[in-house]
């Protein structure tokens, strides 16, 4: 058999077809992917990834969050599992690789491994993560959430999507609501192979990036609340412009981020008024911010900025405000002992490599709660994601699927 120290190398024009038989599923309009969570098309990636699974001879599982393990034995029954994966929902206007890259190189692993016949003494669980985007159910990683146990399951189960259907009921819908309990298996380690989503890598020609921290996030969803009018005969001094109010809001989340900045970020991804006819005031305006940043100091002053500043902004225009707080998760610090893994199988490889702070959130943010955890980037063209132009190249999936492989050898035993 083997030694792990060999140069060994996962099989990449076969993840690279995997790659694209998924991008089939769930496509875009532009060429990219739209397989939301717990739609039919998420549906249908899974059980291509499950038949993918048991054609490598994994044993699969369904936790009640819908999130599929797919093992394979290792030499000691009684070691826990090293887990790998990521997810296979998409945003609305998705790439090929967010995500999918993580999940579908962790089975090129495992199946690399059958190839060159080595047994590891711990098993190796390939993991696909219900949820992770967050986009049409919100908190972001939900499902690892619950796994990590800062969610309830009933709680999520309970999150709406925009036509006000139930996680739990699609969940049952499409057949996943599985009959495992959440946080049963509970891993020896956790690796996430990644796109880094940003633009860091591929500027500095780095092939892997080293993920020690990931930053912290804070989702707010802000409610703004006036009085329809009509445009033309309402005085301006007589309006209670909810939708002005919301630009001003806009801005100053704007004005917040860089007052903060370099490493703070702040945007608002959705921002809907209404009634939204064109003759009349909007009465009420409704918007999400995503705030981040890897200083928890920071975030939580960027959002008790935000609630002093839309305050001031709702009372001087006599407008109703209400905040919520719909996803929150600290900045978190991986483990060195596996970040340290991803280095050396980097080094050993001979790719070049840098330390870095993931900007996106990601499943490994939690699984972090309840066991060692640790990310492997690779860059993606422009650093664009969350767009159906994201792309990487075959070489970047290849080199980030064989630093897996080795982090995976050296942490699981051979
Ligand atoms: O929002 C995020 O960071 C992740 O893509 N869900
Ligand atoms: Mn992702
Ligand atoms: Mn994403
Ligand atoms: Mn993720």
């Amino acid at each position: 058999m083997p030694a792990p120290t060999d140069n060994l190398r996962i099989d990449g024009s076969r993840l690279w077809d995997s790659l694209m038989d998924m991008a089939r599923i769930g496509p875009g309009v532009r060429g990219g992917n739209n397989r939301q969570a717990l739609t039919d098309a998420d549906r249908e990636g899974r059980l291509l990834f499950m038949r993918w699974c048991e054609a490598a001879g994994l044993t699969l599982g369904v936790d009640t969050m819908g999130t599929v393990f797919a093992r394979r034995e290792g030499t000691d029954p009684d070691a826990a599992p090293v887990m790998i994966g990521s997810h296979l929902d998409t945003q609305p206007t998705g790439g090929k690789f967010d995500g999918v890259l993580g999940v579908l190189g962790a089975l090129e692993v495992v199946r690399t491994l059958n190839d060159l016949g080595i047994r590891t003494r711990h098993p190796v669980e390939v993991v696909n993560w219900t949820n992770e985007e967050g986009s049409r159910f919100a908190p972001a990683m939900v499902a690892s959430a619950v796994f990590a146990g800062v969610l309830g399951l009933e709680e999520a189960y309970a999150r709406r999507d925009a036509e006000g259907l139930a996680l739990g009921a699609e969940l049952e819908r499409i057949g996943f609501k599985g009959e495992e309990p959440v946080g049963q298996r509970r891993p020896h380690a956790y690796f996430e192979l990644h796109i880094e989503q940003g633009p860091i890598l591929e500027d500095e020609g780095v092939d892997i990036g080293v993920v020690t921290h990931g930053q912290g996030v804070r989702w707010l969803e802000v409610t703004l609340t006036g009085r329809d009018a009509h445009t033309g005969s309402t005085p301006m001094g007589r309006r209670l412009n909810a939708g002005l109010g919301a630009a001003r809001v806009v801005e100053l989340v704007d004005q917040i981020a860089w007052a903060h900045a370099p490493h703070a970020v702040g945007a608002v991804g959705q921002l809907n008024v209404y009634p939204n006819s064109r003759n009349i005031v909007a009465g009420k305006a409704v918007f999400t911010i995503d705030f981040r940043s890897p200083d928890l100091a920071v975030l939580t002053a960027m959002t008790d900025e935000l609630r002093t500043g839309a305050a001031a902004i709702a009372e001087k225009m006599g407008l109703g405000l209400s905040i919520e707080e719909v996803n929150a998760f600290d900045p978190v610090a991986f483990d060195p002992v596996l970040v340290g893994r991803v280095r050396e199988a980097a080094e050993r490889l001979g790719y070049s490599h840098r330390d870095i702070v993931s900007g996106a959130g990601h499943d490994a943010c939690w699984v972090n709660k309840v066991a060692p955890a640790a990310m492997i980037f690779c860059p993606c063209v422009d650093g664009l994601s969350h767009n159906e132009d994201e792309t990487i190249t075959p070489e970047w999936a290849s080199a980030g699927t064989d630093v897996l492989l080795h982090a995976v050898l050296a942490t699981a035993g051979v």
